[in-house]
């Protein structure tokens, strides 16, 4: 296996360094993707989050076949909310607000089923997660410590939502340095048409904020 690869992406290819690479899977949870959850207390139709979890299942593998950094996080607040600013919580009129008691537990809390990961997207032990009060991955976080401590460089980024978590995440790695590659099929939006603008965003003006790439440039890219 090659030590680095170029891998086909917009707005133009990318060499990628695998031992400066971590992939990141932002809030593959059960409360974005599961009926009953935060997602769907909304108003969202949460169906519209499965087709990203074939592809993020398939990058997973070849990650961990790699050995390469995988990187899991989470949205959620902790049990007395004491993480959770009020602008968060009383915003909308959602059919039940964070911290409220739903089918898979309280609504978006920390321990609770709903919190945690869907089970086919479900981290190894010896992976990283990273729990934040944000939808960016570095706010209130140890996450940048973890990319310092690791080496890395380039980020791999899927999940959900692809204009919330994931751009605001992508936004926050960009402007610390990381070039980050964006999997189209590996993120999912409640809204379509939030998909592809968010996504185009990403890749506007010379890569504004990074590069977009799918599953199966970076599969072919990992079997290098
Ligand atoms: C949202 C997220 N959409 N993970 N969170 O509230 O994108």
């Amino acid at each position: 296996m090659k030590s680095s690869s170029t891998m086909a992406a917009e707005p133009e290819p990318i060499t990628l360094d695998w031992s400066r690479t971590a992939l990141v899977i932002i809030d593959m949870q059960r409360d974005f993707l599961e009926p009953g959850g935060f997602g769907e207390t909304l108003g969202n139709d949460v169906s519209q989050l499965a087709r990203a979890v074939q592809p993020i299942a398939a990058v997973l593998a070849a990650a961990r076949d790699r050995e390469m950094l995988v990187i899991h996080t989470r949205e959620g607040h902790l049990p007395d909310l004491s993480d959770a600013p009020p602008a968060k919580i009383e915003r909308g009129a959602p059919s039940l607000r964070i911290g409220d008691p739903g089918p898979m537990g309280r609504i978006l809390i920390r321990g609770e089923a709903g919190h945690d990961i869907i089970p086919a997207l479900y981290p190894l032990d010896s992976e990283i997660v990273i729990d934040k009060p944000g939808k960016g991955a570095f706010y209130a976080t140890e996450f940048g410590d973890i990319l310092q401590k690791y080496g890395i460089e380039n980020l791999l980024v899927c999940g959900v939502t692809t204009e919330v978590c994931v751009n605001t995440t992508v936004r926050e790695a960009n402007d610390r340095g990381y070039r980050c590659v964006v999997i189209s099929d590996g993120c999912a939006s409640y809204f379509p048409e939030f998909h592809e603008m968010g996504l185009k965003m990403i890749k506007a003006q010379g890569g504004i904020f990074g590069w977009v790439t799918d599953s199966a440039a970076v599969l072919q890219a990992l079997g290098d």
